[in-house]
């Protein structure tokens, strides 16, 4: 079937790139989201997010007239749905269950402009059964139209999942070169979305059942989780046993079979530390091993702490006179991962926030950003460069592996005191 409108509900990191990159094939795209001042932002042609490229495709999209964005839905041919999946708080705070109330908001949303022949398609990472929750969303506001869950391959509107499964900093490549797992509530719906997708992907779409789409994209998560967690208890044991990690993992990956990933500061970002508990949380008995990696995870930071206050204790004892309020931290690196400016769910900020608890002075270089965040706001705490950081600081405490401190590791190895989380020093 012709896709002559398409339209992306969410603007974020994954629903902007993928409108643009829809555009920029010439096919019109109304983008939606809730949040005025993003929208206002895309129709003058600029990006209210950071993502490498994406500035310019949405610039020239918007410029030639085929991305437009609104607060409210509008009639097209498919709607892609990419609204966040946080997890649910209530009144006892927050759990391991998925919260679907964006996906709910958004199908209500859509659902006044939908006509018989149109495809709906959840992108977002979702607990297995969403998709189908989001049909019976939308059939319970349009009682007129049929849906694949009564009407199976007659049905009037189409429905799939196609999880976004591209990496932040890598998007606009990713996008256009990933295979998709393209899930539809019938075969019908995996064909007629494989057709949408198709104009913009050059891997593969592979079909499968919506089901099965779901449980692909929180599989692989939960795979690169489980491998991050064997690296990080690699790391903890091989601290205990005096050996250096970074040599162990390089020695053990020369085996043709094995290929261990990096020790760090811990797991951050929105997916990998969110999406295995959609799968712990459906199955607790069966997901023994997913559940032991995420705690593996987690506790990574609060050990990558207790190394920075035992090196404060040892400074503490052998200088007494100084005052643990005089001895300075330099932490190097806050984002959750290299080379990005995104702070948001960084075990490496978490780690600072507790250095700056420690009391003593707290120096961060982190050369992705212009200002600390609020997180950080303390009369203790400042941003620093990198040599006034390495001159001034009693402890250095490696955060991050971003670029410009690879380029400068000859200067970091020259302190006497580093810790080094992320194994710049090798
Ligand atoms: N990390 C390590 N050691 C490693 C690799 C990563 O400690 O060897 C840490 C990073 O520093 C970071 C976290 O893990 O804190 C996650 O980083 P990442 O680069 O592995 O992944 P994300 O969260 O940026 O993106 C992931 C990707 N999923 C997979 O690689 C299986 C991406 O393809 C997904 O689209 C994305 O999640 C998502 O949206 O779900």
């Amino acid at each position: 079937m012709p896709f002559n409108t398409i339209s992306m509900i969410g603007l974020g990191y994954i629903g902007l790139p993928t409108a643009a990159v829809f555009a920029s094939r010439r096919t019109q795209v109304i983008g939606v989201d809730i949040d005025q001042e993003a929208v206002d932002i895309i129709n003058r042609g600029e990006i209210h997010i950071v993502e490498p490229e994406l500035d310019m495709v949405v610039h020239a999209a918007v410029k030639e007239g085929y991305l437009r964005a609104t607060t409210t839905p509008e009639p097209a041919d498919a709607y892609l749905v990419a609204v966040p999946t946080p997890f649910h708080t209530d009144d006892n705070g927050q759990n391991h269950k998925a919260d679907l109330k964006y996906i709910k908001a958004a199908a209500q949303a859509l659902a006044p402009q939908l006509q018989a022949g149109n495809l709906v398609v959840l992108e977002s990472t979702s607990p297995v059964g969403a998709t189908e929750q989001m049909a019976g969303w939308l059939a319970e506001a349009r009682p007129d139209l049929t849906f694949p869950q009564t009407h199976g391959e007659a049905s009037d509107i189409r429905i799939a999942h196609c999880p976004e499964r591209v990496l932040p900093g890598h998007v606009i490549r990713e996008l256009v070169q990933n295979d998709r797992v393209i899930g539809g509530m019938t075969p019908k719906c995996a064909q007629v979305a494989c057709e949408l997708y198709q104009i913009v992907v050059e891997g593969e779409c592979v079909p499968t059942t919506a089901r099965t789409a779901e449980m692909a994209k929180l599989t692989e998560n939960s795979f690169r989780d489980v491998n991050i967690a064997f690296a990080n208890e690699l790391s903890t044991i091989a601290h205990e046993l005096e050996i250096n990690v970074w040599e162990l993992i390089e020695l053990a990956n020369r085996h043709p079979r094995v290929n261990i990933l990096s020790p760090g500061a811990g797991v951050g970002g929105h997916c990998i530390a969110v999406d295995p508990w959609f799968i712990v949380d459906a199955c607790p008995e069966q997901a023994q091993l997913i559940r032991t990696a995420r705690e593996v995870n987690d506790a990574k930071p609060g050990w990558v702490l207790g190394r920075v206050s035992e090196a404060l204790e040892v400074l503490h004892r052998e200088a007494p006179d100084a005052r643990r309020k005089d001895l300075t931290v330099a932490c190097l690196g806050v984002a959750f991962k290299p080379d990005i400016d995104d702070l948001r769910e960084s075990p490496a900020l978490g780690v600072v926030e507790k250095v700056v608890a420690l009391g003593g002075n707290t120096l961060v270089v982190e050369p992705n950003i212009h200002a600390l965040p609020q997180a950080l706001n303390a009369p203790n705490v400042q941003l620093a460069g990198l040599d006034e950081a390495l001159s001034q600081a009693d402890v250095v405490c490696v955060l991050v592996k971003h670029k410009p401190f690879i380029q400068r590791v000859a200067d970091i190895k020259q302190h006497s005191n580093v810790i080094d989380a992320v194994g710049l020093l090798g």
